[in-house]
């Protein structure tokens, strides 16, 4: 008898982010299998507790806190583990420390794997996924940033509001960094080909709520999950189902605008070999110029970490 070999997905760090991406992958039965590894291993084991309680409700997937071991046989390899800044701490001191327990997570996980996929969500996220290339010496289709994927949805939400028109039929892109130096691409926003019609006072705040969505959440309630989760689930469904879907990932950039050996969010066809390509966008010279701003100040970081 011919049986189908398992899914497996393993998400590290099983914090705020990846305890709800977890969760969000559960419900949607994206795998047979969810291995959940945590440097706090007990939060691990009460989170599969909490949602193997849930299976009667569900399907069959089979959820357990693991070892980097249980990495060997996964397709899907989500990091979302970080540590958060201690009071005095720089921007700088907080990326050399994520920089640490990255080298440790990605040199035990390419221990037991060679040919899964790594998803990288901690931030700066397009930072973390340069050092996850360097580090894994995997190729770069197969090491991928969740990129500008939220900040493109939360775009396409606002300007879907402004217009009353059902974001998922609003075309809309932001580029660069997820972060303060991201670019929307007005240029080539659209619903079903037609121009928007959003004046420029209206397209700033659509921006700025954009841009500063994160700040908002987190000082409401300290910090951001539920949509996050959701873009982890949609990148991890384009790759299982070999989709060949368009998303905003974080990708290494060759020659793109000019712009070389550097990760940032730009729409990439994915499917199950990871990035299968990175789209060319027709940028105007104000987003070429923005990118290339973006594309600099990710250059400097990396720089101030020695990589
Ligand atoms: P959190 O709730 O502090 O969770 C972090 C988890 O990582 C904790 O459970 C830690 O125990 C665990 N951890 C720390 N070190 C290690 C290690 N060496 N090995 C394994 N696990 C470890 O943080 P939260 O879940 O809120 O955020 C996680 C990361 O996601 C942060 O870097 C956020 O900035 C980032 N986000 C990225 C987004 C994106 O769009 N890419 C969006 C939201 C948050």
């Amino acid at each position: 008898m011919n049986v189908k070999k398992a899914t497996r997905i393993a998400v590290i760090g099983v914090g705020a982010v990846g305890s709800t991406s977890a969760y969000t992958l559960l419900l949607r039965e994206r795998a047979d299998e969810l291995v959940l590894i945590d440097a706090n291993h007990e939060k691990a084991v009460g989170d599969a507790l909490d949602m193997n309680h849930g299976l009667p409700f569900l399907g069959r997937t089979k959820v357990w806190a693991g070892t980097y071991e249980d990495c060997r046989d996964a397709e899907i390899i989500v990091i979302t583990a970080g540590a958060a800044q201690k009071q005095g701490e720089t921007r700088i001191d907080l990326l050399k420390r994520n920089a640490s327990i990255f080298d440790s997570i990605i040199g035990e996980v390419t221990k037991v794997n060679s040919h899964g996929i790594l998803l990288i969500a901690t931030n700066p996220v397009d930072v973390m996924s340069y050092l996850s290339l360097k580090k894994s010496q995997w190729p770069a289709h197969r090491v991928i940033g969740t990129g500008t994927l939220l900040d493109s949805a939360r775009f396409r939400y606002l300007i879907g509001e402004h217009l009353s028109i059902d974001p998922r039929s609003v075309h809309a892109h932001i580029i660069g960094e997820h972060g303060d130096s991201e670019v929307p691409v007005w240029s080539l926003a659209n619903v079903a080909g037609t121009e928007l019609g959003i004046g420029n006072e209206a397209r700033e705040d659509i921006f700025t709520n954009t841009r500063d969505a994160a700040y908002q959440i987190i000082s409401a309630k300290g910090a951001t999950y539920y949509a996050i989760a959701l873009a982890i689930d949609r990148i991890c469904t384009a790759i299982l189902r070999d989709e060949g879907a368009v998303l905003n990932v974080s990708t290494l950039l060759e020659d793109y605008h000019g712009i070389s050996d550097v990760y940032l969010g730009v729409p990439c066809i994915v499917d199950k070999q990871g990035v299968r390509s990175v789209m060319k966008l027709k940028l105007s010279g104000e987003e070429t110029d923005g990118l290339h701003r973006s594309a600099g100040k990710l250059r400097d970081i990396i720089q101030s970490i020695g990589l």
